[in-house]
């Protein structure tokens, strides 16, 4: 209830604030990329996060707007980050529902010509849709995305019951593993590499790059490394943290 009474105008207000968490190239521990988190700021309420503030945009139906200013920010960072040496892509996670929205193409090419920034730079990473999602609508937007030079990655994959079905039909550059494949909570036998090493081979097979999630410790790491997945993301190699974070992760990789 107070979410909902709070969220309407969070955004004019400057309450919203992206965090980003570094993608790794495996081999050398070298960021290539990073993902953008959405956090709220409210001085009511401390921060929320994505999975308390989503269904409550949702029901106001300011998902829209929430998503506009997540690009805008995005795009904005980028900016920023490509007068580094070493160009980072930046993924933003958008809902299905956000991507069927049919002026969602144009934004993104407001978004990246407003700030100046190759459509190559960003990533847009939708999770698996589900009931109720116009998936022919999804197939349309992911292709135009590709189209524009915008890649596109399906996240949390391993997560569902379709993501075999999902991952034939859907238009994506990166497939982003599941962090229940990763993690030895998620496995019968604590063994976490067959399952990855399940989905590198479709990755090869169909021209995907994985990208391993939740990699957690060391352990993780070279599980995910062993069978052959060339990136990661996870607490053991970075958390999530504000812009400075990643600056300070890239000194680190003169
Ligand atoms: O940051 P955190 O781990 O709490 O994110 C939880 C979930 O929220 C993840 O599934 C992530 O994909 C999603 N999420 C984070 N930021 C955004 C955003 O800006 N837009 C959308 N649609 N989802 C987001
Ligand atoms: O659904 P999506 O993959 O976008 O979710 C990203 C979320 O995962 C973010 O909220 C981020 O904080 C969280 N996350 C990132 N790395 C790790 C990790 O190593 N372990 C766990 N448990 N969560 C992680
Ligand atoms: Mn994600
Ligand atoms: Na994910």
């Amino acid at each position: 209830l107070d979410l909902e009474r709070e969220l309407p105008g969070a955004a004019q207000r400057g309450e919203l604030d992206l965090v980003y968490q570094p993608v790794v190239d495996l081999a050398t521990t070298q960021p290539v990329g990073t993902e953008a988190l959405l956090r709220w700021r409210s001085p009511a309420l401390g921060t929320v996060l994505p999975n308390e503030l989503l269904p409550v945009a949702e029901d106001l139906s300011l998902l829209e707007e929430l998503g506009r200013w997540v690009l805008d920010a995005a795009c904005r960072q980028i900016s920023v980050w490509s007068q580094r040496p070493r160009e980072l892509w930046m993924s933003v996670n958008i809902s299905p529902k956000e991507l069927a929205a049919p002026d969602f193409i144009s934004w993104v090419g407001m978004a990246l010509a407003e700030h100046n920034v190759a459509a190559e730079r960003l990533v847009l990473e939708i999770g698996e849709p589900r009931g109720g999602v116009d998936v022919p609508a999804v197939i349309t937007q992911l292709a135009a995305l590709r189209a524009m030079g915008v890649r596109t990655a399906l996240d949390d994959f391993g997560s569902g019951q379709a993501s075999l079905a999902q991952l034939r039909r859907l238009p994506v550059d990166f497939l982003k593993v599941d962090r229940t494949l990763v993690t030895e909570g998620g496995s019968r036998n604590g063994e976490s590499k067959p399952f990855i090493d399940v989905v590198v081979g479709l990755g090869k097979r169909f021209g995907l790059e994985i990208i391993a999630e939740g990699l957690e410790s060391p352990d993780h790491v070279e599980q995910a490394r062993s069978a052959g997945c060339r990136l990661g993301q996870g607490y053991g190699l970075s958390r999530p943290g504000p812009a400075e974070r990643v600056e300070a992760y890239l000194e680190e990789f003169p």
